[in-house]
């Protein structure tokens, strides 16, 4: 997986990306991450991204020329392909969700541009962007930060990333429902006990409790994840003891 991403600030992907998951992937060759200075694409005197808006209003817009040239730069230097997703990193973009990191990570490369919150000029929507994606519905002062949380979710799912230990983790949240309470050792710690059930050694009965922790929890934290159709009879019969 080759990420390229256009940004006016590349040092901020240097620090996120220095250690831990991806920084593996990295090393083990299976990840690519080529972070590229909007700037260098600019012909004026002061290499300048952003410009005033045609019909007046405050705030700057990104200008399409650097935006365009970088993408095209990037496609020539790295082999891109021609049809690989250009991604805009936008608070008007689709919500990023794990259907769609998972979809992105069937991706050979992805081009990301990070841009300012006051916003781009539409023909870089129209003409060199396929995918707009924000992270939530909350203000940030630019993609960067959205970038670099988009790198990390879909580098993990890349095959050989993560180790098998790591791997089986990624499933609770791709089951739909929360991850139901874990405890490491020691069974009882300043007098809170492990719940007895995890000590039995009988699996069918820690399978069954681990499954109803997830339901309750999901119930109770995200019942917008609910989706009562992929649920077995059992899991809808606790799902009711609970709304009583
Ligand atoms: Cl992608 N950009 C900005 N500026 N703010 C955001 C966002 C993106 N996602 C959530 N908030």
């Amino acid at each position: 997986m080759r990420f390229n991403v256009l940004t006016i600030f590349p040092r901020m992907f240097d620090s996120p990306f220095a250690e831990g998951v991806v920084r593996r992937g990295i090393d083990a060759g299976l990840v690519e991450l080529h972070v590229h200075d909007i700037r260098d694409y600019t012909h004026d005197r002061h290499r300048s991204t952003d410009d005033y808006t045609f019909g007046g209003g405050p705030g700057m817009l990104m200008k399409p020329e650097p935006l365009f040239e970088g993408v095209e730069s990037i496609r020539e230097k790295h082999g891109t392909r021609e049809d690989a997703p250009v991604i805009l990193l936008t608070p008007q973009g689709e919500r990023l969700s794990q259907p769609l990191v998972e979809k992105l990570a069937a991706e050979d490369d992805l081009i990301l541009i990070c841009g300012r919150y006051e916003g781009f000029d539409e023909r870089v929507r129209e003409n060199l962007v396929t995918h707009e994606i924000s992270i939530g519905d909350y203000v940030l002062n630019g993609g960067e930060a959205a970038a670099i949380v988009l790198v990390e979710a879909v580098a993990r799912l890349v095959p050989g990333v993560l180790g098998s230990n790591e791997s089986a983790r990624s499933d609770s949240f791709s089951s739909g429902l929360l991850q139901y309470p874990q405890y490491p050792r020691p069974a009882d710690f300043r007098g809170m006990a492990v719940p007895e059930v995890l000590l039995s050694g009988d699996h069918a009965r820690i399978e069954e409790w681990r499954r109803r922790e997830s339901l309750r929890r999901t119930f109770e934290r995200r019942p917008d994840l609910l989706e009562e159709d992929v649920l077995s009879p059992e899991d809808r019969a606790f799902l009711d003891s609970l709304r009583k």
